[in-house]
């Protein structure tokens, strides 16, 4: 089983392109970064759990909802009555250019607290993924975080480096410490340069994890795996909407590794699942179920009767 710690907010994605004070109509959804792994691993087959806090309100009901649908265990998620689930809106600028704006300061999930943690779930699960989005929301939900890292047998870690909520030189010892507590390790090539002063996947396994993925979006990835360097050619798609798709990358690399498949498989299924996440709006709603994989292999135009 993953087991995912994080926080899950509600969204609401605006119609249409344009500025958004013009936007006429919204989707409402959720996202984050470690509930879209939860999702996009259930959907390959793999038990999830999440745990996590939301709020007593529609949206945190709509957040265990969303989550439960898809077949994530939610039962170590804690309902904070006193704040609210937080809020992320998203505005199409133009068709294909995303920005994100957060409402999430004091939310039920920046108060997650290392007290909340599903200790069980977490001793027994085959693995706990975290992102380096949850240290920067608040000190308890970054001891809770670390808390999390010390109780699971193994840890993956996506670096998830977001400028909106700390500086570079806030966030570098923080996620330099959580990547040397590491098995599996995921960065962008300006995250690995955050944290190494390169991009290169060889210097980040230099902090501790044998298994390090360098996220280069249309390039592909870079890797390097028990001392051995491998890379993977992007799946070349359409890209709409890039945000959740370094998520997806990452839970296509982690079902593929925990339900025992090599390294190169592994890499594959998760450009496979991150062109997957790029073709359509919303972080998760497009993410493949296995049997799904080889869409990407059809020609357009393809018809499945
Ligand atoms: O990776 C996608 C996430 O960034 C998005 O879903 C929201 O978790 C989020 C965040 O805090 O940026």
């Amino acid at each position: 089983m993953i087991v995912t710690v994080g926080e899950v907010l509600a969204v609401m994605d605006a119609a249409g392109s344009g500025p958004l004070r013009h936007a006429v109509s919204f989707r409402l959804t959720v996202a984050g970064a470690e509930s879209n792994v939860a999702i996009g691993a259930a959907r390959l087959g793999v038990p999830v759990a999440y745990a996590g806090r939301v709020g007593d309100d529609e949206f945190g009901r709509l957040v265990l909802a969303t989550l439960r649908g898809e077949g994530v265990d939610v039962s170590g998620v804690v309902t904070d009555a006193d704040a609210p689930t937080a809020l992320m809106v998203k505005e199409h600028r133009l068709p294909e250019v995303v920005g994100v704006a957060y409402y999430r300061s004091g939310s039920a999930g920046s108060r997650l607290t290392a007290g909340d943690l599903p200790e069980d779930l977490l001793r027994t699960a085959g693995l706990l993924h975290v992102s380096g989005v949850t240290p920067a929301l608040s000190a308890s939900a970054r001891e809770a975080v670390f808390a999390a890292t010390e109780l699971a047998p193994r840890v993956s870690f996506d670096v998830n480096y977001r400028a909106r909520l700390w500086s570079p030189d806030e966030a570098r010892p923080v996620l330099t410490d959580l990547a040397a507590r590491a098995d599996v390790l995921f960065a962008g090539e300006d995250e690995a340069t955050l944290l190494t002063g390169s991009p290169d996947p060889e210097a980040l396994a230099r902090l501790g994890p044998s298994e390090v993925v360098v996220k280069r979006g249309a390039d592909g990835c870079a890797a390097w795996c028990e001392g051995r360097p491998l890379s993977s050619a992007a799946r070349p798609v359409r890209a709409v909407d890039t945000v959740g798709a370094g998520d997806a990358f990452a839970a296509g690399y982690l079902a593929d590794r925990l339900a025992g498949r090599d390294f190169p498989a592994a890499l594959h299924t998760a450009v496979t699942v991150g062109a997957f996440a790029v073709t359509q709006r919303g972080d998760w709603e497009g993410l493949p179920r296995r049997e799904e994989l080889p869409l990407l292999d059809r020609t357009p135009g393809t018809v499945l009767r």
